[in-house]
Formats: structure tokens, sequence, C-alpha cells
């Protein structure tokens, strides 16, 4: 056993910056996956993981969202995912003397890369409001404590219940009911700061949210525009539908601020000649646009589709599809056409060719995919933007068939099934008209807080309780330096955990981990070992199953967290059977199948089949659930993000070996950076114009109107290809710059990825774990 819990922090000191890489995945990428120290600790343990993840037979990956081309393969797996899973099942825990020698004060000083691999949490602790310490408490007393906390308030509405893509279907579904049981909406979750503008833009277009593309159609696309996305390091297994697209013979387009690697090259590791050769040329072409200038870049293209339309009548546009199946479209039209081209170039910061040649592959091709992720959904205009990808794709009919479509490609491996099982603050009456029924009981229907509003009524001493299931608020939330603060208001801090992280030591006045079994491990209930379902990010739905013994025998799953904790809260609620449905997750699935539509006969399907599709209207039959039944074009104005003279716009984005707030090194190899994280990407004629060099040290100043200004100290400048006027930092580190107010219109998601900022010469150097803010 080689592995050891770090016992100091990490340091930038020996940060490596090299050239970025020019091609993704291959050699290198199977060594990384193996995190072979990590790996060591239990070489039998790890195999049997590698062996099983994305299976028939075993369990989903826990790292990203993105689908399975067919499960019958053997193997089906990326470095990221490997990382994912070795992670979590390493037989590493934390000693109880852990939480003894170290205070809570003092945990709130290290980074999450530390906390993080200190190992898992092997039994329920508490740290009471005058104790500066976790210590043991037994389960019994920790679900006494919640509930007896929970039924004194005066309110339901002063307590939060926070999820994180992380968990699956069933324990989702009972997360949603035991705070409606209870009585609130405040079912804030990671997707109100991730793809929330997605559902918010296509609802309104085709009436659902979701991908209407299979797996299948990027192998039968003439065209996909990847917008805003880093697949090589975020959906690793994306590039293997991508290559697809390329090995039939059709284009792909990658629209970035930033030159990713694996937008330009990429060689597949489970393919012989990924391993030896120099793989496969991805991005034809290469659009380097300004951060937020995505929603000019579409309209100018649709206005070019138009135009064409003008020369050349009933002949560019698909007018069968348009006059069949859509609404709205004169209003869009006179829209488009009016749009000011000199303001496209400028928002977009590309030459009038570029978006021409864009605009010529768009109009040449008779299937077209749009992908998109972060780089579009984190942005003032999120909801806009995607509102006129749907208006793009409507115009030549690419919803509803072969190759074609939209293809929003979600984060969490089951943040899309949390969304399907009712996690939301925003529910329709479609679904609580079912609820009630299912469970004879009328839940609340006033809506709850979003993730902003949640932290934001924190701050203002409004909350009593706020309880995570998974997750790390404190973390991902913006200005995380208020969260910090106002954190201190609430009287009882929750977390459903498995392994440690900065929510865990950014605490209410009292605080209780509750630590479950991972996704790799097994679950025995009274009825025997069950299984739970995802859905990934193309609406496909499997179970997923455990395979190793829990890494400690004070473990609970999930699912039997909440039904034990309901039991106590909300026992005389309705006709609701949590302690039946803890012994049997069949009787779970039932009630989905009662209550949310698509589910029929769940367990019997499961039974049978690998999994199935959930239906979609628009992609199966081109029936869209809007109120009139049609599709319909949307007029979105550009609300105007201004950038004062010597500013820069800066993203927070995802290093190589992170997931999310998990840091499983301090890499990121694509990008040329090693050992560190406190870096910022910089575009040379920037850093020239500003009077700043490679290698430098600088404070960055994010600037709101009448507030003072956020600072992140020490960084050190890496001038980088980046598209002139935008920078990046590493998330969630960067989360100290966003300030609260910056959200994107119509959804309220934090514009992680559009801050206004000023660089100045630094002095300080940072030499801890965790950046200096102040
Ligand atoms: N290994 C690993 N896998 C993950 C995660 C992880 O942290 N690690 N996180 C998961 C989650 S929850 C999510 S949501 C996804 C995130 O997946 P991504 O969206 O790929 O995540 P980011 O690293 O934030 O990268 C955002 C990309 O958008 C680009 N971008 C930024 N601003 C703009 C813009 O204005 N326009 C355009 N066109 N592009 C822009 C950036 O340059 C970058 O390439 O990945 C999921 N999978
Ligand atoms: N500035 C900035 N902020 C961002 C983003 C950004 O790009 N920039 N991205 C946003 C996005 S896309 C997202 S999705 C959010 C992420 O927000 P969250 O989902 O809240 O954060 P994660 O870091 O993914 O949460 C990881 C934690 O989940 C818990 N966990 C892991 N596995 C399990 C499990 O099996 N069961 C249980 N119960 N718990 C488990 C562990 O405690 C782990 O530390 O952050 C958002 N915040
Ligand atoms: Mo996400």
């Amino acid at each position: 056993m080689t592995f050891k819990p770090p016992v100091e922090d990490f340091t930038d000191a020996d940060l490596k910056v090299t050239p970025r890489a020019t091609w993704a995945v291959g050699l290198p990428a199977i060594e990384h996956a193996m995190l072979p120290a990590l790996g060591e600790l239990d070489p039998a343990r790890t195999a049997k993981v590698s062996f099983s993840i994305n299976h028939k037979s075993g369990f989903d990956c826990p790292s990203c969202a993105w689908a399975n081309p067919d499960r019958s393969k053997p193997l089906e797996f990326c470095e990221n995912g490997m990382k994912s899973v070795v992670w979590e099942s390493t037989p590493l825990v934390v000693p109880r003397d852990f939480f003894e020698a170290h205070s809570v004060t003092e945990l709130a000083g290290r980074s999450e890369w530390w906390l993080g691999l200190q190992g898992r949490i092997a039994e329920p602790m508490y740290k009471a409001p005058d104790d500066d310490h976790y210590r043991p408490i037994s389960w019994d007393d920790a679900l006494d404590l919640v509930a007896d906390k929970l039924k004194s308030l005066d309110d339901p509405n002063e307590a939060i219940f926070y999820t994180s893509g992380r968990i699956t279907n069933e324990p989702a579904f009972l997360f949603g009911l035991l705070a409606r049981a209870y009585g609130t909406n405040n079912l804030p979750d990671c997707s109100n700061m991730c793809h929330e503008a997605t559902g918010s833009g296509m609802v309104p277009a085709i009436g659902i949210g979701k991908s209407t593309v299979h797996y299948d159609d990027f192998g039968k696309a003439d065209l996909v525009i990847v917008m805003g996305q880093n697949p090589g390091t975020n959906h690793p297994r994306m590039l293997n539908a991508l290559q697809d697209t390329k090995v039939n013979g059709g284009t792909m387009v990658a629209v970035n601020p930033l030159p990713e690697a694996s937008l330009l090259r990429y060689k597949n590791p489970q393919k012989p000649a990924g391993v030896i050769g120099d793989g496969i040329a991805m991005a034809d072409q290469f659009v380097q646009i300004h951060i937020g200038g995505d929603m000019h870049l579409i309209q100018a293209i649709a206005k070019r589709v138009l135009l064409a339309e003008e020369t050349d009548p009933g002949n560019v546009l698909d007018w069968d599809f348009i006059n069949t199946y859509c609404a709205d479209f004169d209003e869009y039209r006179d829209h488009i056409m009016a749009i000011d081209d000199d303001e496209v170039l400028a928002a977009t910061g590309l030459a009038a060719e570029e978006i021409e040649e864009l605009a010529e592959r768009y109009l040449n091709s008779d299937a077209t995919i749009v992908t998109w992720c972060l780089g579009i959904t984190q942005h003032r205009n999120a909801v806009a933007t995607i509102a006129e990808i749907m208006n793009l794709l409507l115009l030549k009919g690419n919803i509803g068939k072969p190759g074609a479509g939209a293809s929003p490609v979600r984060g969490h491996s089951n943040v899309q099934g949390d969304r399907t099982m009712g996690i939301w603050e925003q529910m329709g009456d479609a679904y609580f008209d079912k609820l009630d029924v299912a469970f004879a009981h009328t839940f609340p229907r006033a809506h709850g807080y979003d993730s902003v509003n949640a932290m934001n009524a924190i701050d203002d001493g409004k909350i009593k309780v706020l309880f995570s299931m998974a997750g790390n608020l404190m973390a991902a939330m913006s200005d995380s330096n208020r969260s910090a603060e106002g954190i201190g208001n609430v009287d009882l801090t929750v977390s459903v955990t498995t392994k440690l992280n900065r929510s865990h030591v950014l605490t209410g006045k009292a605080s209780l981990l509750l630590p479950v079994l991972g996704r790799t491990e097994y679950d025995e209930q009274a009825t025997g070992r069950q299984h739970t379902t995802v859905e990934d990010t193309v609406c496909f739905v499997n179970a997923t199953h455990g395979e190793l013994p829990p890494v400690s025998d004070d473990l609970l799953s999930d699912v039997s967290v909440l039904s034990r904790l309901a039991q106590r809260l909300v026992p005389d609620v309705g006709e609701i059977d949590w302690a039946g449905m803890e012994a049997d997750y069949d009787k779970i699935r039932d009630k989905i199948e009662a209550v949310i539509p698509g589910f029929d006969d769940f367990n019997e399907r499961l039974r049978k089949e690998k999994g199935f599709l959930l239906p979609h209207g628009p992609r199966d039959s081109r029936t869209f659930p809007t109120a009139d039944g049609k599709a319909h074009f949307a007029v979105h104005e550009v609300d105007h993000f201004h950038v004062p003279e010597g500013r820069l716009v800066l993203q927070t984005m995802r290093a190589h070996d992170q997931h999310n707030s998990t840091m499983y090194a301090l890499g990121d190899r694509y990008r040329g950076i090693a050992n560190g994280r406190f870096v910022i990407f910089v575009n040379p004629e920037d850093l020239a114009e500003l009077g700043l060099s490679d290698g430098q040290t600088v404070d960055i100043f994010s600037e709101w109107p009448g507030q003072p200004d956020r600072v992140l100290r020490g960084y050190r400048v890496v001038s980088y290809d980046t598209k002139k006027g935008c920078c990046a930092v590493y998330f969630p580190e960067g989360n100290a710059l966003v300030p609260r107010e910056s959200v994107a219109v119509g959804c309220n998601t934090p514009t992680s990825k559009q801050v206004v900022v000023r660089l100045e010469a630094g002095t300080d150097p940072v030499q801890t774990g965790l950046p200096v803010t102040h």
C-alpha cells in the first residue's frame, strides 16, 4: 500500500507551465486513468470497477451524463470516468482521530484536494453549536436530531433541501417527496447553476428541455456544431460519437474562445489505430468566439439562411416543416433581418468570412446537430442564446429527423434524471396532480428557492436548516466569500455525502455529516440487493448495480437515510410506505411509474431490457407538447453586456484532473498546467496592452456597480491563445469573483463564464492550497 493521504496541503510552488496539447486522449489517457497511487491501495477493487463501469450488469459511471453506444461491448470507459470511480471506491477511510486532531476552523483553511484525499467518511459525525470539532454520533441520534430540528421550525420554508446530480433516480424521487411531505418546495439543485438555461430556452420552443437526438444520430449527421464545451475533459466518451460523425463523412465545427485540444485532434484509446496512430482531425472549422458572443453568431447565421431563401425562394428553408409544425415564423424573420451586422462582428470578435463559412456549412447540411454545454448556459444571454439555437434548427427542420437535432450535453451523471424525478423548485400542476393521488395527500405547490435565491435567503438569516443531498453548495455557488459568511446564520447544516468537501467545513452553527454508499458499492436491504436507475443526456434510463463491498459497515444508502428520516419527520403525512420502499426499491419505482410519464412497466422493463428510452414527442414523432401543439420561433433582444476599457471578460472552467469541486489531482494536462491551479490564461495581445507578461503574478479584481471589488490575489499569468479580450481561471476557486447579482436573464443561473475583471500586477504569490481573496 503506497498511498497515504496528504499531510500537507498543496501550494503552487511547484507549478509547471508547458505548451498546450494539440490532441486529446490516447496512450497518456490510459496511463493517467489508472490513477496509480490510489489504485494501488487495492488492485483487486480497482480491477473490478474498471470492468463493470457502464456495463449492463455493472454500475453507471458517476462522472458525466454522456450516453453509452452499446452496452454489449466489453468496456466503455474514459480516463476521467476511471478517476472518478477509483477516487470513490478506494478503501481508504477517514480515521476517527482525524476529527479530534483537526478542528473545523482549521479544516476550513484546507483545499478541496486535501479534504477529498483524506478518504471516505466512515461513520456519522456531529459538530455541536458550541464545539469546533466533529464527534461520532449514532445514526439514530443523528436522524432524531435532524427530525427534531425540522419539526421545531415555525415554517417549513425555513428549511432548504439542496441536491446534486450525483444521486440516482430513486433517492431523488424520495428526496422531493420528503421535502414536499414536510411542506416546502425549497428544492434548489446543481442544475440551477448548470443547464437551467437549456430548459428555459428549449421548452417555449419545442415543449421539452431535453436532447432531441439519439446516440446514433452523431454518426448520421452532415454537420455537428459543438458550442461552448470541452469534451476531451468533461465528456471524453463523446469524442467517440464525434469520431463517428467524421468517419462517416460529416463535418464538425467547434465554437469556443479556447482552442481545446480535443476539438482539434482525437486519438481513440479503445481502438488500436487510436493508440498507435495520429488519431483523427476533429474540427473542420474552429470558430474562436468572444465569450458571450454566441447569440449574435447564431442570429447572424440565421440571417444568412433567410437571405439565401430570399434569393432562392422555396428552396432553402424546410417549408413543409415550418408550415406543418411551427408558429411565429414571420415575427422571427422580421426580427432577424433587422439585426445589425456590425454589432455581430463586435460582439463575436469574428471576421465576416468566418461567419459566412459557418453559415455556408449550415446551408449545405441536410442534417445538423448543435451540441452545447456550459460555454452557452452560464452567461447573461444564456436563455436567449439557446432559444436562437432552436430557431436556427427549426428553419431547416432539424428536429425529429435522423442525424439532426438539439443536443444539450448534461453534466452530472444523473442531473437530467433528478429533474425528471421532480427535483425542481418550480414543478407544475401535472406533476402534483399525480403526486397527490399516488400518496393520498395534498402537497404544497408554491414555488421554492432556486440555488441563488436559497443562498441569498441564507445570507439574509431566513433559513434555519440546510439539508444537502450530495453536492458542495459552498464551493459551487457564486460569490463564495459571501456564502462563507452567510452560512453561519443557519442553525443546522446536514450533508449526505461520501467524502469531505468544503461545505462540511464551512457550516451552520451545528453540522451533521451522514456518510453513504457510493455508486460502486452494493446496497443490501431487507429484501436483498438493490439497484437504482439513472437517465443519461439522451434520455436513456438504465439500472446501476454496485459491485464492491462498502468501505465501512456504518454506511447507509441514500434511500435508507431518507426513509429513516421521513419515518421520524412525516410518519403520518398521506399514505407513504417509507419502510416498504426502503426494503424494496421496486416499490419506489412503482410510485415513479404512477407519477412520472414515460416509466410504464418500469420494473418489468428493467428486468427484461438493458434499459429504455424515455418518450420524447419532438424527437419521436414531431409532436410538440406546447400549449398549441406547435414548435415556436422566438424573438429575443440582446441584453448588452458592457465591458469597460482596459477590462477583460473572465470565464471559470474545469481543469482536467477535477470533477467540479472534487480534485483528483492538480493538473490540466491538455492546457499544459501541472502541480497547481492558481493561474489565469490571458491572450498575449491583451498582456502587451495591459503591460503585463507571462509568468508574472497578478491580482484579479471583479467589478460590480455599487459594490466593493471582489479579488483573487497572487495568480500566475499564463500567456495563452484564448480569444482576445477573454481570460480564464479554474472553478471553483473562481467563484470568489462571480457576483451573486450577476445572473442569466430568465433563469437566474450565475454568469460563471462572463465576469468583468481588471488585472493588476500583484505582489503576493499564493503559497497555500486556498487562493488569497482579500
Ligand atoms: N472530468 C469531468 N467531467 C465532468 C465535469 C468535471 O468537472 N470533470 N463536470 C460535469 C458537469 S456538472 C458539467 S455541467 C459538464 C461541464 O462541461 P463543460 O461545459 O465542457 O465544462 P467547462 O470546463 O466549464 O468548459 C466550458 C467550455 O466552454 C467554453 N466557453 C466559455 N465561455 C464560452 C462562450 O461564451 N462561448 C462559447 N462558445 N464557449 C465558451 C470554454 O472555453 C470551455 O471550453 O461536465 C461534466 N463532466
Ligand atoms: N464558477 C463556477 N461555478 C460553478 C460552475 C462553473 O462552471 N463555474 N459549474 C456549476 C455546475 S455545472 C454544477 S453541476 C455545480 C456543481 O455543484 P455540486 O453538484 O453541488 O458539486 P460537486 O462538486 O459536483 O459535488 C460533489 C460532492 O458530492 C458528494 N458525492 C459524491 N458522490 C456521492 C454519492 O454517491 N452520494 C452522495 N450522497 N454524495 C456524493 C461528495 O460530497 C462530493 O464532494 O457547480 C456549479 N458552479
Ligand atoms: Mo453541471
